[in-house]
């Protein structure tokens, strides 16, 4: 089925434009749009697959307020919050038994996209997986728990669309929105790899390919 891009002219309903042009968002900051989307319901299920192995939870922060995103991870480190801190862990604490393996599907698609926005030989290591159901948001954060802030990040959104909050390195910096959809991936590296970022309170709504929920993948080279 045709589903809504975002990119269609106002008024003519639903209508598959497929992959958009490729958008400099910012330095460093370069927007595939619809890049992930003839993937996506393969990633879906690998997701679906993965969970059933380690389950999205909700995460302690470690001030001790629980996150409103559910979270889990593949790959040979995962990304975990609790009352200690913030860090990645080869295991699921949940479970006491290492990450799902990463997809060979993720870390290609991953690759080819980070290789398409200019950072070549990316070869991540984590993927964490946030699913937002309408109501919930990740506020204003930087990710610096990997080792190599010279490594990008690559996201990709699936399902429900969301406005991206998008800062700058320093706390107080303007905040840009930006809408990402079904199929859009992102590659932040270089000099907005330190920005201040953040999703925004998801929408009521409902999508064909995950109903009521988005799903975010971030790949990371955490060690
Ligand atoms: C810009 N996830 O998991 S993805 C996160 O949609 C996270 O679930 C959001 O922020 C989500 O940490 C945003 C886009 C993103 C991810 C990492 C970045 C943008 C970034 C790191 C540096 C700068
Ligand atoms: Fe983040």
């Amino acid at each position: 089925m045709p589903r809504r891009t975002g990119r269609e002219p106002e008024g003519l309903g639903e209508l598959d434009l497929g992959p958009g042009p490729d958008e400099v968002l910012g330095p460093g900051a370069i927007r595939l749009a619809g890049f992930a989307r003839a993937a996506a319901a393969d990633l879906l299920a690998a997701i679906a697959d993965i969970a059933d192995l380690a389950p999205f939870r909700r995460m302690s922060t470690p001030g001790g307020r629980m996150m409103s995103v559910a979270m889990t991870n593949c790959g040979a480190e995962g990304w975990v919050s609790d009352a200690r801190g913030y860090r990645y862990t080869p295991e699921d604490p949940l479970s006491g038994r290492p990450w799902p393996a990463m997809p060979a599907l993720f870390g290609a698609l991953a690759a080819r996209a980070a290789a398409r926005a200019g950072f070549s030989g990316f070869l991540p290591d984590a993927c964490l997986i946030n699913r937002y159901e309408p109501g919930t948001r990740l506020t204003l954060h930087q990710d610096r728990n990997e080792r190599d802030f010279g490594q990008p990040i690559v996201s990709v959104s699936l399902g429900l669309p969301a406005i991206f909050l998008w800062g700058g390195t320093a706390r107080g910096d303007a905040v840009r929105r930006v809408r990402l959809a079904h199929g859009d991936v992102v590659a932040w590296g270089g000099p907005a790899r330190l920005a201040h970022h953040g999703i925004h309170t998801l929408a009521e709504g409902e999508h064909p390919a995950t109903g009521r929920a988005r799903l975010n993948l971030t790949f990371r080279r955490a060690g």
